[in-house]
């Protein structure tokens, strides 16, 4: 429990004779009142029933243009930032147990290599819902390495196919076996979402840093939508640690959402915290209402630039 307190206040009893012992000490770690705002800078409801209703709104979502019966999500971003593990962790919370998909692994020069998409199903071996998440490469530190932006803004534009292997020194190109000519308006990537680590914002490279702004106005000029989440929150937090209900009123996570949204170049609205599934064995009320929100902000953020396309989705293929 967190209690905020002004520097004077006395807790517990104060001895007043001249001669006190101690028997036993019991020493606490106490929550330094300067990392938690007075009050949550974005209302969030931490209850049951908020975790159903967003889960029902993932689960009964229909894209709003009405031409596509699914929409494709693609995560981006530096190598470790946890992308798999998202994947992994929307499974979880709709399946309501943590799921145990052999994508994620802590390697420095990128684990996951090749282009996959998941159906994101509403329970376990249920109906798939219209949400496709896709796991590509990640970015490098340095220039060369990782995901390239060509082969990022391939993979965007829908010409890459399933299970292709990236190579740096390889660009995909006519040639690229499987490589689709003309993509349909369903094989492009609907929304772009910028992974990023919380404990690393502060830290990420030059190099990575102009990645991502280039990377923001080309898929801008693409209309496509473009959203960051922020991973690792409970890292950086010893109280989001122990309950990410208090995601909105830690001051770090505050600064590494700014931090965050300026490395990309977006405003602070477009960047959402979450924490992944990672150690834990089961779900968790309030992760997976942090997980959904993000979740339903992507999918919104879909519907909002949905309304620019043009009406027919032949039109739409040729705007691309
Ligand atoms: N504590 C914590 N650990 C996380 C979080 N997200 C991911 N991780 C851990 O970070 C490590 C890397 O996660 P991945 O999901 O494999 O990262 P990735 O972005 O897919 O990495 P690459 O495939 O190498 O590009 C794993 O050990 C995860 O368990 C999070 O929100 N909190
Ligand atoms: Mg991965």
């Amino acid at each position: 429990m967190y209690v905020r307190s002004q520097s004077d206040d006395i807790y517990g009893d104060v001895w007043t004779e001249e001669k006190a012992y101690c028997v036993e000490v019991e020493v606490h770690r106490v929550q330094d009142a300067e990392d938690l705002l007075f009050s949550p800078w974005r209302e969030v409801s931490w209850t049951e029933k908020k975790r159903e209703e967003l889960r029902e709104n993932l689960t009964l979502y229909k894209p709003s243009f009405e031409a596509l019966s699914k929409v494709r999500v693609l995560l981006l971003g530096p190598v470790g930032a946890g992308k798999s593990s998202f994947i992994n962790s929307i499974r979880s919370v709709l399946y309501r147990r943590v799921s145990l998909l052999p994508i994620i692994g802590s390697v420095s020069e990128g684990f996951t290599k090749k282009l996959k998409c998941y159906d994101i199903r509403a329970e376990k071996g249920g109906q798939p819902t219209a949400l496709t998440l896709c796991d590509a490469m990640g970015f490098g530190d340095s220039e060369g390495t990782g995901m390239t932006l060509h082969d990022t803004l391939a993979v965007i534009k829908g010409h890459v196919p399933e299970g292709h292997k990236f190579q740096s020194e390889a660009s995909i190109n006519f040639n690229t076996p499987g490589y689709r000519q003309s993509p349909a308006m369903e094989d492009t990537v609907h929304c772009a979402v910028f992974v990023l680590d919380a404990c690393k914002v502060l830290s990420y490279s030059e190099n990575l840093e102009k990645k991502l702004k280039k990377l923001h106005r080309m898929i801008s000029d693409l209309g496509i939508p473009h959203v960051v989440l922020l991973t690792h929150v409970d890292q950086v937090c010893h109280a989001v640690q122990e309950d990410v209900q208090y995601v909105y009123t830690s001051r770090i996570v505050q600064e590494r959402m700014q931090k965050a949204a300026e490395l990309v170049g977006l405003p602070l609205s477009f960047v959402y915290p979450i924490k992944n599934y990672a150690s834990e064995v089961s779900v968790n009320c309030n992760t997976d209402i942090l997980l959904l929100s993000a979740v339903n902000q992507i999918l919104q953020a879909i519907d909002d630039a949905s309304e620019d396309y043009p009406s027919a989705p032949q039109e739409a293929e040729t705007k691309r």
